[in-house]
């Protein structure tokens, strides 16, 4: 399959209403670049359902469907059935949901679709806590992170929940992780998942949060990089649930990309030791699955 590194048509137009440096800004434009106009966005609620304007105002030049926060995975199910009861076989539907949207409350209605193999791309761009709210901590907020809703300590003491693995067990046809700062990798994902049609396609896409994790705007790509360099965030593809292919190999110490972010900033070395054992732990793991 030959894909087109960098589309140039853009479908999301100039302005929109997220933050400064928005990572999930970025992760959509360069999605639908790589999707194309022939595409329905179903958006649960999540910082993109205010980025996307509110109704008649859209930042996007594709239709979108606004749903309960809990219901991406069902409403893209409802909306797949509705458009091959028309004959249209051509259009994605692509659902769009943040990480408390897709590990916490819409997990039940993605799994449930996963699990029926539904045919559409689900999309979980990941910032790490219910930003939109106002930083509340999720399943996927890191160990060691600071949100307003960390007590005792004051920074989650758990591990974040590996949604990939989550999904790759359900055996669909792909699985993988992307990231803003390698555009290239994200778009030839975004074009494979579009065109292996007839199943669950799951991508989670890294997307830094200036104002949630307290860093300065012009560093939203940089720190989304060094997350990728340092392994904390690995690139990789899951097929069938099994066939594992990694595309980045970092070498970077998570320190670097951990102390770049006023969330971390409470840590002291004994943490980075023991989170730099972690993330070495969870890189030896998965480097042995790419090797089965
Ligand atoms: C059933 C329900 N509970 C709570 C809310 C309030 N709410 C709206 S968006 C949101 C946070 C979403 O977090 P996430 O999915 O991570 O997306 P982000 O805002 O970080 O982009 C919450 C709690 C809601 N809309 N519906
Ligand atoms: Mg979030």
């Amino acid at each position: 399959m030959t894909y087109n590194i960098m589309p140039q048509k853009d479908l999301m137009y100039s302005g929109h209403v997220g933050c400064p440096g928005c990572g999930a800004s970025i992760a959509m434009k360069f999605a639908l670049r790589a999707l194309g106009e022939k595409t329905i966005m179903v958006i649960p609620a999540c910082c993109w359902a205010i980025i996307a304007g509110p109704h008649p105002q859209t930042s996007l030049k594709v239709p979108i469907l606004h749903t309960a926060f809990e219901t991406a995975g069902a409403a893209s199910s409802g909306l797949r059935a509705a458009l091959d009861m028309q004959g249209d076989r051509e259009t994605t539907i692509v659902a769009w949901a943040g990480d408390g949207g897709t590990f916490d409350i819409g997990f039940q209605a993605l799994s449930g679709a996963a699990e029926r193999n539904e045919d559409f791309i689900y999309v979980c761009y990941d910032n790490e806590a219910y930003m939109n709210t106002g930083v509340q901590r999720s399943s996927s907020t890191p160990f060691g992170a600071r949100t307003t809703t960390t007590p005792g300590q004051g920074w989650k003491q758990r591990r974040k929940k590996n949604i990939v693995e989550a999904l790759a067990a359900h055996r669909i046809p792909y699985a993988a992780t992307a990231s803003i700062a390698f555009p290239e990798d994200m778009i030839r994902k975004f074009q494979k998942a579009r065109e292996m049609k007839g199943g669950t396609r799951f991508i989670h896409v890294y997307a830094t949060c200036p104002t949630g994790w307290r860093v300065p705007t012009e560093m939203c790509i940089k720190i989304a990089r060094l997350a990728v360099q340092t392994n904390f965030f690995p690139l990789y593809e899951v097929e069938e649930g099994i066939r594992y292919t990694i595309n980045h190999k970092g070498n970077r110490q998570v320190k670097e990309y951990m102390s770049t972010q006023g969330r971390f900033k409470h840590l002291n070395d004994d943490d980075y030791a023991q989170i730099q054992q972690m993330v070495d732990a969870d890189w030896d793991l998965l480097g042995r699955k790419a090797k089965m």
